[in-house]
């Protein structure tokens, strides 16, 4: 007789606890501005190409899209105000920094970034590999200033707190969420500079987000924020990287110019599967033995794949291959990498798992 009773007082109480659920506070939402075009504006609303980026206050971007209210407690910080072809390590640095402190308080359950979307996915990359959080961080932008007919800036900024908002998301990396996709931070790249499906994965996008909801297809097989050995709050400076593009006629001067200014690492964008040619060779491998490394990328557009000993003999000159990452991407995890290690064995380890 006693045992039907207290099963009906235990559903009763798991009734209770559930409406309560229901009924919990909203997720705390930090929208951390940097300017770029979703902060941009036009003198006419035909102007979706002309247009001054890195205009509009963090408050009259989240003013500006009153539903993210249903979303989640939403609160702004101006990190920065600046078109992000203007970021520098410093600004990855400071970013970082800010991004890990607010990742440790618990009443900050997801991150939103908005960003210029030149730079968007060095910076997502950066955050990728710096961050040690499994809540979601979540960079988005625009292609169009909230001036002009048809932006894109309200409905990414909706999604990404949504997604920022969304328990589903932890664990799964820095997010870029752009055109209603949900992309990986590692993979995503602006590939074209004219269309609001501007941004693309080459292995495909994690998911989708529809009317605040995600879905998911695929999740990252790279290691990541939390499961990275990088650590932005053990990272003071970052070391200089540049790239060199190679094409036709190419000759040795780019390489030899950014050496000279100081770059611990060049990453050769080159060709095909990070071809180089042959009259370029002695001067990369006369650059080596000055203790300059020399990673292999590919500029193909829409996905490079280098692997060693392909190309060129890399085991011989003691180069590094970029594997998949673009040649901006690789820029970025060469001068992480180079925060830990200068031993080109375990800079190629690096770029195999990250
Ligand atoms: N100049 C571009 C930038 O700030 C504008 C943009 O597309 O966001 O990245």
């Amino acid at each position: 007789m006693f045992k039907p009773f207290f099963s009906r007082c235990a559903l009763l109480a798991a009734g209770c606890l559930a409406s309560l659920a229901a009924f919990a506070a909203p997720p705390n939402v930090v929208i951390l501005a940097t300017g770029g075009t979703i902060a941009g504006a036009g003198a006419e609303a035909t102007n979706s190409a002309t247009y001054q980026a890195a205009k509009v206050p963090v408050d009259k971007l989240i003013a500006g899209v009153p539903e993210l209210a249903k979303v989640a407690n939403v609160r702004g910080e101006q990190v920065f105000q600046i078109a992000s072809e203007s970021f520098t390590n410093e600004h990855l640095l400071t970013l970082g920094k800010r991004v890990s402190a607010l990742a440790k308080q618990a009443d900050v359950d997801g991150i939103v970034i908005t960003h210029g979307t030149d730079t968007l996915e060095e910076t997502a990359y950066f955050l990728n590999l710096v961050i040690k959080t499994d809540k979601p961080i979540v960079l988005v932008g625009s292609m169009r200033p909230g001036t002009a007919m048809s932006a894109d800036g309200m409905l990414n900024l909706y999604n990404a707190v949504s997604a920022a908002a969304a328990g589903d998301a932890r664990g799964k990396g820095v997010l870029v969420t752009m055109n209603d996709e949900l992309n990986s931070g590692r993979d995503v790249s602006k590939m074209i500079n004219i269309q609001t499906a501007a941004f693309k994965s080459p292995w495909g996008p994690l998911g989708m987000i529809v009317e605040g909801k995600n879905y998911w297809f695929r999740l990252p097989a790279k290691r990541h924020t939390a499961n990275s050995e990088f650590d932005i709050d053990k990272i003071e400076t970052l070391p200089t990287v540049g790239i060199a593009y190679g094409h036709g006629n190419v000759a040795a001067t780019a390489y030899q110019a950014l050496a000279a200014g100081g770059a611990k690492a060049i990453i050769h964008a080159g060709t095909g599967n990070g071809s180089v040619a042959r009259n370029v060779v002695p001067a990369l491998r006369e650059l080596r033995g000055q203790g300059v490394h020399i990673v292999r990328s590919s500029h193909v557009n829409a996905g490079g794949f280098v692997l060693r000993n392909a190309e060129q003999p890399d085991d011989q000159y003691d180069w590094v291959v970029a594997h998949d990452l673009n040649p901006q991407k690789a820029r970025i995890l060469a001068s992480v990498a180079l925060t830990k290690t200068q031993d080109s064995k375990e800079l190629q380890r690096i770029f195999w798992e990250y």
